[in-house]
C-alpha cells in the first residue's frame, strides 16, 4: 500500500517515505498503555530494542530527531554551557537554533573536511579555559552519516579521536545518529561499533527506516532517566505511543540490512547522473542514500527552475541545495526504474531548456 500521492516520485528525502504493510499490521494491533507511567509495553519493547542495538543501557522514544537532539543536549548542559560542533551539522543549520533558544546552551561551530569531519586537535582547541569570562565547555556534537556532506559515513577511527579529546577535557559526546543504520550498513559494521565512543546517540526511525513518526534517544540508565524528565518539559510525554513505536520495531527489526539497496540506488543515480552534460557529480563520494549535484557552469538556469520543471514534466521530486545544486535521496519506495525516468527527465529538461531562452539565475 503507497502512500498518499504515488503518481509522485519524491526523492527530496528519506522522510518522505511512507510506513510499509508489515508496518501499518503492526500499528493496527499494537498493545498499548500510557507511556507517561511507563506502562506501554510496545514502546518499552521498542526502548529495550534500540538500546540492544546501540550497546547502550537504556533509551527514550521521542517524536523527531530534532526533538532527541535537544533533550540530550539538554540533558547534558545548561544555561551558560558550549558545545562544539560542525558548522555544517544539522544541529547547528537546521534545528531552528533550539540549543541557544530554549536551553540556553551556546555552540561552538568548527569548520568540518570533505567528509563532515572536525579536526580532534581543533576540537581540542576549541576548550574553554576555567575563566569567569568564558562559557562553559560541556559537550561535543557529532553527526553520523554526516548529511551536509554527501552523507558519508565515518568511521569509528574518527569517533575514537574525538573521544580521546573530549574526555581529556571532561566533555560529553552526542552523535545525531538519524542515519545511524546507514552509516552502519554501508561500513558493514554493527551500529554499537560506531555508538560506544559517545554518551548518548539519537537515531531516526521515520528515514530510511520508513516508520511513519519517531526517533529513540539512548544513553546510560541515569542519562536516561534524566532525559525522561526533560522530554517531558518539552511536551514529548506521549500517552498510547506503542501505536507508533509498534512501526518502530518492525523498522529495527525488518529494514536495516536492506537500506544498502537505498545504497546501491543512490550510486545507480550517481553514475547515471554523472553521464549527463551540464550535471556534475562525484559519483565516489555516493556511499550511503544521498547524492549531492551540481549545474556546470554553462548552464544558465538556476537549480529551482529545473527541480520545477522536473516536478512538472516527468512527476520527479528533488530537493535543491543553493542557486547551482541539488540533493536527491534514495529510499524503500525508489527503485531503479524511478531513477531511470530521473535521469532521463533531467536529461529531457536540460535539452528543452537549452532551446528556450535562458533566463538569468543570480
Ligand atoms: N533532516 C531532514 C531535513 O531537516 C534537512 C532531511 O530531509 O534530511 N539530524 C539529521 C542529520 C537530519 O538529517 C535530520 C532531518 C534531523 C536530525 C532531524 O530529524 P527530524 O526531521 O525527525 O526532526
Amino acid at each position: 500500500m503507497r502512500g498518499f500521492a504515488p503518481e509522485r516520485i519524491d526523492f527530496r528525502s528519506d522522510t518522505v517515505s511512507w510506513p510499509t504493510p508489515a508496518m501499518r499490521e503492526a500499528m493496527a494491533t499494537a498493545r498499548v498503555g500510557d507511556d507517561v507511567y511507563g506502562e506501554d509495553p510496545t514502546v518499552n519493547e521498542l526502548e529495550a530494542l534500540a538500546a540492544h542495538k546501540t550497546g547502550k543501557e537504556a533509551a527514550l522514544f521521542v517524536a523527531s530527531g530534532t526533538m532527541g537532539n535537544l533533550v540530550a543536549i539538554l540533558t547534558h548542559a545548561g544555561r551558560g554551557d558550549e558545545a562544539i560542533l560542525g558548522a555544517d551539522c544539522h544541529v547547528f543549520s537546521w534545528e531552528a537554533g533550539s540549543m541557544a533558544a530554549l536551553g540556553g546552551v551556546t555552540p561552538y561551530p568548527l569548520p568540518t573536511d570533505q567528509f563532515g569531519r572536525m579536526d580532534p586537535s581543533a576540537v581540542a582547541a576549541a576548550v574553554r579555559d576555567d575563566d569567569p569570562h568564558l562559557p562553559r565547555s560541556r559537550l561535543v556534537l557529532v553527526e553520523n552519516s554526516y548529511g551536509a556532506k554527501h552523507g558519508y559515513p565515518l568511521p569509528p577511527a574518527y569517533f575514537a579521536a574525538i573521544e580521546k579529546e573530549a574526555r581529556r577535557n571532561g566533555l560529553a559526546i552526542h552523535m545525531d545518529g538519524a542515519r545511524l543504520f546507514n552509516a552502519s550498513v554501508a561500513q558493514q559494521i554493527d551500529a554499537a561499533e560506531l555508538t560506544r565512543y559517545v554518551d548518548s546517540v539519537t537515531f531516526c526511525l521515520s528515514k530510511g527506516l520508513c516508520a511513519p513518526v519517531g526517533s529513540v534517544l539512548c544513553g546510560s540508565i541515569e542519562f536516561i532517566r534524566n532525559a525522561r524528565r526533560i522530554r517531558k518539559a518539552l511536551g514529548g510525554g506521549m500517552r498510547q505511543a506503542g501505536i507508533l513505536a509498534a512501526a518502530g520495531i518492525v523498522a529495527l527489526n525488518e529494514m536495516v540490512e536492506r537500506l544498502a539497496d537505498d545504497h546501491s540506488t543512490a550510486r545507480f543515480l550517481a553514475d547515471g547522473l554523472a553521464e549527463l552534460p551540464g550535471i556534475r557529480v562525484a559519483p565516489e563520494m555516493v556511499r550511503t542514500n544521498m547524492v549531492f549535484f551540481e549545474l556546470a557552469d554553462d548552464i544558465p538556469w538556476s537549480s529551482d527552475v529545473i527541480a520545477d520543471r522536473l516536478r512538472e514534466a516527468a512527476g520527479i521530486w528533488v530537493g535543491t541545495n543553493g542557486p547551482r545544486g541539488f540533493r536527491a535521496v534514495t529510499h524503500y519506495w525508489i527503485g531503479p526504474h524511478d531513477v531511470r525516468a530521473f535521469v532521463s527527465g533531467m536529461a529531457e529538461v536540460l535539452s528543452a531548456l537549452r532551446q528556450s531562452e535562458p533566463v538569468a539565475w543570480v
